[in-house]
């Protein structure tokens, strides 16, 4: 088999053994060990020249390089985070636009590129990640890189009315049309997707799934990411810890927390969840001394402008609940801000009785999946989960939710927590089955099957089919 190179904006070496970092690193490191290659991107750090240096562990490579100053402030931290982020997550009015952040953009991917370039051999497969790297492929192409390119948006793809609003969409997604294949987390993702094609840029697309566009064919599928469910069964079952905090089924009494576990970010809805369990507690009081909310939320890109002003309006929020409902020996809300090991998280998500999930929007949402396969199959919790989770296409047995009814979102949190058993088996053992069908190999070895398999290239013209 063709060696693997996997791409990807952030690169942390996995060595043999310590694989436990939790769901798309362990995904990715063993579709790599599978076949042998190279992880390349940037490893994290600010430094004044970018110097690409290479550890390998058994038959896998990390290649990794630092970024300027200029490059993270344009790249990463600018054009990425400021711009494509909060567009792709439906939020133009979070968003900016900086020329010159999305001139560094095009800049460090033709920079990623080259410096590629001399660690590949002609047959390698090369699979790129994320919203980071949607020119990659067109760079690659322009040094002359004729390998097999396939690339995995992560995130959600909006309809191009939101899309159009970044102002060089044209070339940017002219670049995207430079991969062999382009896959999406859901159906609603790739039909936005087809309908940039179609009526932005007047493209052809096959009933295949092929796409012409700009000159170039190829393929646009959908992959929905998973976990594996096996393993974290086991981890949630043997984790012993914290029992106490909130260990109440172990006893055999209904449980009566509310987990939710976050990257500190605006997409995930924490404010609206927030507003969802003050108005719980205060529409139905019995559940007050009987329920405790925890919320984990480790901060993330907090240099730029709009993280900080989540956080702040979350720490006041927090406070206010606190502060409203609290009693000398019941506290409401727990709200934490450290980053948790996996295996405690998967210990807390088996003895929460609500797993609460409410993004604004979300590619997949992994922690939904993650909450579901953790339970007690003989009591199993209750996922209430937002309808603009990708996970949601999937999850049919979740409570689903509007993020923005915060009435609605009570109620629901009303209803997990009286929930009878047998309605919560039965609600458990429907989404364990696209949990178990659709787990994180399915789709690491789907997406690499089609990217390895027959070439778009040589798609035959009369299975194109013209779209007005
Ligand atoms: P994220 O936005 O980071 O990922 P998510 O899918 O929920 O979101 O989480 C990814 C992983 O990080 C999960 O394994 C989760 O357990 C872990 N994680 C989340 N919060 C954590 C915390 N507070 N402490 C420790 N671990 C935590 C992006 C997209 C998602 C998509 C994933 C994978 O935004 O929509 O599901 O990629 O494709």
């Amino acid at each position: 088999m063709s060696r693997l190179v996997v791409v990807s904006n952030r690169v942390a070496p996995i060595k043999e053994g310590k694989v436990a970092a939790g769901g798309l690193a362990v995904g990715v490191y063993d579709a790599l060990r599978s076949s042998g290659g190279i992880w390349f991107g940037w490893n994290g750090e600010v430094t004044a020249t970018p110097t690409l240096s290479s550890e390998t562990h058994g038959n896998i490579t990390y290649a990794t390089l630092g970024l300027t100053r200029r490059d993270y402030d344009n790249y990463y931290r600018g054009f990425s985070n400021a711009t494509l982020w909060p567009i792709f997550h439906y939020r133009i009015d979070l968003s900016r636009y900086r020329r010159e952040e999305y001139e560094g953009y095009r800049q460090v991917n033709h920079m990623l590129a080259e410096q590629l370039q001399p660690l590949l051999r002609p047959d390698d497969v090369i699979w790129v990640h994320d919203y980071h790297l949607i020119p990659f492929a067109d760079e690659c192409r322009r040094l002359g890189i004729r390998n097999r390119i396939g690339f995995f948006l992560h995130i959600p793809f909006p309809a191009p009315e939101i899309l159009t609003a970044i102002p060089p969409h044209n070339e940017l997604f002219k670049t995207l049309c430079s991969y062999d294949l382009v896959g999406f987390q859901t159906e609603v993702d790739r039909q936005a997707f087809e309908d940039y094609i179609t009526r932005e840029v007047r493209g052809l697309v096959g009933a295949d799934g092929s796409m012409t566009a700009y000159g170039h064919n190829f393929r646009a599928k959908v992959y929905p990411i998973g976990v594996m469910p096996d393993e974290i069964q086991q981890t949630a079952a043997s984790y012993k810890g914290r029992r106490n905090l909130i260990g109440r089924k172990a006893s055999g009494e209904p449980c009566q927390t509310i987990i939710s576990v976050d990257r500190l970010d605006y997409s995930k809805g924490l404010v609206e969840r927030f507003n969802a369990y003050e108005e719980l507690l205060n529409r139905f009081p019995e559940h007050r001394r009987n329920v405790q909310f925890v919320q984990i939320a480790p901060t993330s890109r907090s240099d730029v402008k709009t993280y900080q002003n989540i956080r702040q309006q979350l720490e006041t929020q927090a406070g206010h609940i606190n502060g409203r409902y609290a009693e000398l020996d019941w506290m409401p809300l727990h709200y934490l801000n450290r980053s948790h090991e996996r295996r405690i998280l998967m210990g807390l998500f088996r003895n929460a009785c609500i797993g609460l999930v409410t993004p604004l929007r979300d590619g997949m949402n992994l922690v939904a999946k993650e909450y579901v396969a953790a339970q007690n199959p003989d009591n199993p919790g209750v996922l209430v989960l937002s309808r603009f989770a990708g996970a949601a296409r999937e999850l049919n047995g979740a409570l689903i939710v509007n993020p923005y009814d915060t009435a609605g979102m009570a109620e629901a949190l009303d209803r997990a927590l009286r929930m009878p058993l047998n309605e919560r088996k039965e609600r458990y053992e429907s989404m364990m089955l696209p949990i178990r069908s659709a787990d994180l190999a399915s789709w690491r070895d789907n997406f690499l099957q089609d990217l390895r398999g027959p070439n778009t290239r040589t798609v035959r013209a009369e299975k194109i089919i013209r779209v007005v």
